[in-house]
């Protein structure tokens, strides 16, 4: 008969393609088949057949408070009880635009939208209007969301998949994007070199997260800041990962370097579907109305979701030793990884045990690498002893408010105790 998980999955697989709404969700590299949620509180989830997992996927990022956070919860339910969608502006949306300046000064702008693919798409757009021209360099690895000219050599499913680019991309938007490799300052300087007057943006993750986590190296974010001003280019942080997560300020305020155009997603939205982009107020300035650059959405700056944005920024703004206290327990997570011999890359709250031995993971061609086997049966362990972790070697692990020193430290003895038993 089988648990009410596998029944349920037999089911989706008939109606919704894969059984699931993004593949990553399928289990796909580590088999098995997906546990379906019921419910999650703080660090829990909890699934349809009674099963408690201690959550390290935190949706992928955006529970930085852990599931069901009550101030949240509460100001989602008050906003709903007065109408789900208006397609008007709301105070909401103006309160959230601030919040997101007020952490993130260089946005001077903020447009809202509903996902983290909707807000680089936009983004990527805006800087081809602002500065008429057309191509883009982005990095292999990193993931900017399934828009078309974005799915070239991107990380996260696409390499659990092991497939490094999408079918149905027509082939003249692949054509407009070039691809260097992360960290590596030369790669860029020759897209450079042989585009010349041709590149709107260098998008680039700071803090890549969609290969596992891959920091960059020292000085490789100032060089990108460098030869984009040198070139007349704009250089676009795609923060959907790292913004709000590497500290209120994300990655600008963690490396110092500073963008012209920003997008966020997963945290600014609270767990709702929000997501958002903005900048220099000369470049935002070409969004329509105000300008030529073409962009709308009926559920943009959804009153819900920005309830949730506004709620979640507030609790982080008010209390600041949760970074602290997120960044401690990810560095006691690490050494758990390291001391079982794993290489592990850290960046704040977000880190990665790559089934790797003794080599440094900086960019796609080392990530790729990895043992994806012993990464499929170190899952599986993990997952019986109730611990979840991405059912994937090529995404983060998040760590949220919710996970006590006494839950990491447990983690870490199942660590020790699953590497010291194979060893
Ligand atoms: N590609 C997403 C993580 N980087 C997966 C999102 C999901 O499956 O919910």
């Amino acid at each position: 008969m089988g648990s009410r998980s596998e029944q349920l999955y037999e089911k989706a697989r008939r109606r919704i393609p894969g059984g699931v709404n993004s593949p990553v969700r399928a289990f796909g590299a580590v088999g098995g088949h997906p546990f379906f949620v019921e419910r999650a509180q703080g660090p829990w989830l909890y699934d349809v057949d009674g099963n408690r997992y201690l959550d390290y996927v935190c949706s992928w990022g955006p529970g930085i408070l852990g599931h069901a956070h009550p101030q949240v919860v509460e100001a989602v339910q008050k906003v709903c009880a007065g109408g789900l969608t208006f397609g008007a502006p709301t105070a909401g949306e103006v309160e959230l635009a601030e919040l997101i300046n007020a952490c993130v000064p260089d946005a001077e702008m903020v447009r809202l939208v509903s996902s983290g693919t909707e807000a680089v798409m936009s983004a990527v757009r805006v800087a081809r209007g602002y500065t008429g021209r057309e191509k883009i360099i982005k990095f292999a690895g990193n993931y900017h969301g399934h828009s078309d000219g974005l799915l070239v050599k991107a990380g996260s499913g696409l390499m659990t998949q092991s497939v490094p680019d999408s079918a149905g991309v027509p082939e003249g938007y692949a054509a407009s994007t070039l691809t260097a490799v992360y960290n590596d300052e030369e790669s860029v300087r020759a897209l450079m070199e042989g585009n010349h007057g041709q590149v709107a943006a260098v998008v680039v993750e700071p803090v890549a997260a969609n290969m596992g986590v891959v920091p960059p190296k020292p000085g490789f974010l100032e060089f990108l800041r460098r030869i984009t001003k040198e070139n007349g280019a704009l250089l676009l942080f795609d923060e959907v990962i790292t913004g709000f997560r590497l500290g209120l300020g994300g990655a600008s305020e963690y490396t110092g370097v500073h963008a012209d155009l920003y997008t966020f997603g997963k945290i600014v939205g609270g767990g709702m579907p929000l997501a958002a982009y903005g900048g220099r107020r000369d470049i935002m300035s070409c969004v329509a109305p105000l300008g030529a650059v073409y962009q709308a959405g009926t559920l943009s700056g959804n009153p819900v979701a920005v309830a949730a944005g506004i709620a979640t920024l507030k609790i982080l703004m008010d209390d600041p030793g949760i970074y602290e206290r997120i960044d401690r327990r990810a560095q006691m997570l690490s050494e758990a990884y390291r001391g079982a011999g794993l290489t592990v890359n850290r960046a704040g709250s977000l880190l990665s045990a790559f089934f790797v031995s003794g080599r440094q993971v900086e960019n796609y061609g080392d990530a790729c690498r990895c043992d994806r086997e012993a990464f499929a049966a170190y899952f599986n362990s993990m997952l019986k002893r109730g611990i979840y972790v991405a059912p994937s070697q090529f995404e983060a692990m998040f760590v949220s408010d919710a996970h006590s020193d006494e839950l990491i430290e447990e983690t870490c003895g199942a660590v020790a105790a699953y590497f010291g038993g194979i060893s």
